[in-house]
């Protein structure tokens, strides 16, 4: 059995995180289990607003214990960590085996929270975990953030962005162009530390879509888990997402819902 471990949180309407990450990594053969970082629950009767909700350090601790003595777990994704506290008992107890792969989806801000708080949330994300990482997959504004750099306009930026990021510990890095790239193509780009590999697919109308983040990370995790190698782990990545985002599921939140269900090898 190949399993896929997910550090991550829930999302109220399934749309995104923890129940994103197990039905893709269901859905691509592997064995999905996860820890619970957070609670991030939609307010319908307040304009669909967010709340989050930390678990206890201890909580997390325990689950990530339970979680690796119950099987040899070589492969494992971090989505929504969300708060400081959370980042450092995440960070300390990946320590306490070797991982094959560490894929960081970089959640950096929460709506909802604080700016201050998510300076700190952003600081102790790069500083503890993306070292950490094998690979990493910023959407556009993650990689404005992480990279330093100030729009990301053409191939070369996008190329530029994951260099500059893997300089500090990732060691490849998924940039993710989305609805923000300019042009009518979906464009990601791999670094790998040696040599970028361009991805391409239609844009599917021009609203964003949840889940997708979660989908390509979670994607790549369970490649990487069966033990494909990183190029084509994110080719099954874009693949599933792309059939996700035609076969979305409508929802009543602002945004639709991606369906991991419409991918099919
Ligand atoms: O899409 C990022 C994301 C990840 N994980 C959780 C979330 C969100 C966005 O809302 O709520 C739990």
């Amino acid at each position: 059995m190949n399993f896929a471990y997910a550090i991550a949180g829930s999302e109220a309407s399934g749309a995104a995180g923890l129940q994103v990450d197990i039905r893709t990594f269901h859905q691509l053969g592997t064995f999905g289990l996860g820890t619970l970082t957070c609670v991030v629950t939609m307010h319908p009767d307040n304009d669909w607003g967010h709340s989050f909700t930390p678990m206890p350090p201890d909580l997390i601790a325990e689950q990530i214990a339970a979680a690796t003595a119950a099987y040899e777990l070589d492969t494992v994704k971090i989505g929504m960590l969300g708060a400081p506290p959370t980042i450092e008992v995440v960070a300390e107890n990946l320590r306490k085996q070797p991982w094959k792969n560490v894929v960081v989806d970089p959640v950096l801000i929460c709506k909802g929270q604080e700016r201050g708080q998510a300076f700190d949330t952003d600081k102790a994300l790069r500083e503890l975990v993306l070292t950490q990482a094998t690979v990493t997959t910023p959407n556009y504004v993650e990689s404005l953030t992480l990279s330093g750099m100030e729009s990301l306009n053409t191939i070369d930026d996008l190329i530029e962005a994951g260099k500059r990021i893997a300089d500090n510990g990732p060691k490849a890095v998924v940039v993710k162009g989305g609805t923000e790239f300019p042009g009518d193509e979906a464009i990601d780009v791999l670094w790998d530390g040696e040599e970028a590999t361009i991805y391409r697919a239609p844009k599917v109308g021009e609203h964003r879509v949840n889940g997708a983040g979660c989908t390509l990370a979670a994607a790549i995790t369970a490649e990487l888990a069966k033990g494909t190698e990183l190029r084509q782990a994110v080719q099954v990545g874009k693949d599933m997402v792309t059939a996700g985002i035609q076969g979305r599921i409508s929802a009543n939140p602002p945004f639709d819902t991606v369906w991991q269900g419409a991918y099919t090898n």
